[in-house]
């Protein structure tokens, strides 16, 4: 056997099923290998692709992605992905290879590991052909424990050298999932005990750390013991979208009138949340509120700003069921007036009108929230119109995928890729900007060679929004932010998708009822105003 059929053993040993990857000299015989043991590959048009829609998939599934790029050119493409992997707590294992290690040049060369390290991740080098089996087993296990992407450098003639000794059956238990210590502290939940009995409004903000310990059923037990009111983080987005008194988002996306709710709020419980600024909305969420956050990894500090007031370290089920237990019934914020509050604080405002009598952004997604089936998966990306995505208030989490770490636009086709093969029966919707779906669009191709179920709605405004309304704000010159609207119809065709110009909401349904029934990935152009600044951008930029 040759080394990186011992290399592929290993990364099926630790149970990868898919790859995304995009080939070169240094792990072609690789996947060529992983293809054998019957790895399925998703190969995208560009590294940032591959390693972007293996994020997407580790998100949905849970378990540890995979990805391969080539050495040099290759590893250098991933630069913006890595950040946003190691910030979105994304474990992915990236097989890079490297450069060959007996040529004293070589044109692809570059020093990997400092790149991949500026990015957050840990870079392994497998230069000693007697520690290979030991590295690949501890950068799974680095993966798996840190919630982090690793990288494997493989020098590729080193790669091809046979492997003599028997070490490939020295293989370390499989990594499984833990749901998290139940040992938590009694003082902990005494003293946040005290100060939740006293609390008159209080509010649950959930993370994706519910999502993951299955909590979602103990914290809505927990808020109708407590009269607490529900939210979310934007990545756990949809989990109570079933419940009363439950306000949506928490932070800059959250409705005006759920904001105006929020603001009252005497104290807050983040649970399975990082308490994030944009989730607090930089701290004028809830400026006067108590904040409590239980946690696996609970912090006072975060992201430059004092989060929270007392830690209760333990995980979303067995914290908020402790917390149940110490608590008193109480009624809290939960009065029929407030029911009907929150409630009126999730409709969507009925925007219609635009001063060049294009499309709302508003008004296309309140269309979209009642034509959309809570059966497909939704995926939003950055940009301007990632606002309007995020309104969709009634559409469950677990067919909701947003990553918005590090703020790169580029990443719709990708995530939807990701997502659309993780789970291969739903219809998966991407709500992209004409300039993020620009960014990647050669990933179409990819979309159609995989034949993936995809719509992506692009919502057209022919510029980069979130630029334009800021230099409009300014009075500054537009250029560099305004382009004129690109025929994404004539374009998804040229890739050989359906392509559909979508000008009058009335058609919104029929189109869908199209695509639902062919199945076939398709593009949406929506032409929209750029024109229309959504209320998070007139609050930051005032005209
Ligand atoms: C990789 C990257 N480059 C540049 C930016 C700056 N940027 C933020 S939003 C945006 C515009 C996105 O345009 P589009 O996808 O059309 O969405 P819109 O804002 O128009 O809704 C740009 C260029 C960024 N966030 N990420
Ligand atoms: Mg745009």
């Amino acid at each position: 056997m040759r080394r990186f059929e011992i290399i592929a053993d290993l990364f099926c040993h630790h149970d990868v099923e898919v790859c995304f990857a995009l080939l070169g000299d240094a792990n072609m015989h690789w996947a060529g290998a992983m293809h054998e043991r019957g790895v399925k590959f998703i190969y995208t048009r560009h590294e940032h692709a591959a390693v972007a829609a293996a994020a997407a998939y580790t998100r949905s599934t849970g378990k540890i992605g995979c990805a391969s790029v080539t050495c040099g050119p290759g590893l250098t493409q991933i630069m913006t992905i890595l950040p946003i992997a190691v910030r979105a707590n994304i474990p992915i294992v990236i097989f890079a290879g490297e450069a060959p290690l007996s040529k004293p040049w070589y044109n692809q060369m570059i020093d990997q590991a400092p790149f991949v390290q500026a990015c957050g991740a840990k870079y392994y080098a497998l230069h000693d052909p007697d520690t290979i089996v030991e590295s690949i087993n501890d950068a799974f296990r680095h993966a798996f424990e840190s919630r982090s992407p690793v990288v494997i450098g493989a020098p590729f003639d080193l790669q091809k050298q046979p492997h003599h000794d028997n070490q490939k059956f020295m293989l370390p238990r499989s990594l499984v999932l833990e749901t998290g210590s139940d040992v938590i502290c009694p003082n902990e939940i005494s003293m946040a005990a005290e100060k939740i009995a006293v609390a008159q409004r209080p509010i649950i903000i959930a993370g994706l750390g519910v999502v993951k310990s299955r909590a979602k059923d103990d914290c809505v037990a927990l808020a109708k013991k407590t009269g607490a009111l529900l939210s979310t983080t934007l990545p756990a987005k949809g989990l109570f979208h079933d419940q009363p008194f439950c306000l949506g988002v928490a932070g800059g996306y959250a409705t005006e009138k759920a904001k105006t709710i929020f603001s009252k709020a005497d104290l807050v419980l983040g649970i399975g949340a990082r308490l994030a600024s944009h989730s607090f909305d930089g701290g004028q969420l809830t400026p006067d509120a108590f904040v409590v956050h239980l946690d696996v990894a609970p912090q006072t500090y975060v992201q430059g700003r004092h989060a929270a007031d007392l830690l209760i370290k333990a995980d979303a089920k067995h914290g908020a069921n402790a917390l149940i237990k110490a608590l008193e019934k109480k009624t809290g914020w939960r009065t029929p007036k407030m029911r009907q509050a929150t409630s009126d604080a999730l409709v969507l405002p009925d925007d219609r009108n635009t001063p060049d009598g294009l499309l709302h952004p508003m008004a296309v997604i309140k269309q979209l929230a009642v034509t959309v089936p809570a059966t497909c998966h939704i995926v939003n990306t950055s940009g301007h119109c990632a606002y309007y995505a995020a309104q969709m208030n009634k559409h469950p989490q677990s067919h909701y995928t947003v990553i918005r770490e590090f703020g790169a636009i580029g990443n719709g086709t990708s995530f939807a890729i990701g997502v659309a093969t993780a789970f291969p029966d739903r219809q998966v919707i991407l709500i992209d900007g004409d300039g993020s779906l620009l960014m990647n669009v050669q990933e179409l191709e990819t979309i159609k060679r995989h034949n993936l179920n995809i719509l992506i709605i692009c919502l057209n405004d022919g510029a980069y929004g979130s630029e334009i309304h800021k230099l409009r704000a300014d009075s500054a010159p537009l250029a560099g932010s305004l382009f004129g609207r690109t025929d994404f119809a004539a374009l998804a065709e040229g890739f050989g998708l359906s392509g559909k110009r979508l000008t009058n909401l009335a058609v919104m349904r029929d189109f869908f009822e199209e695509y639902q029934l062919s199945s076939a990935p398709t593009v949406w152009d929506v032409p929209i105003s750029d024109l229309i600044a959504s209320p998070v951008m007139k609050k930051a930029h005032p005209v």
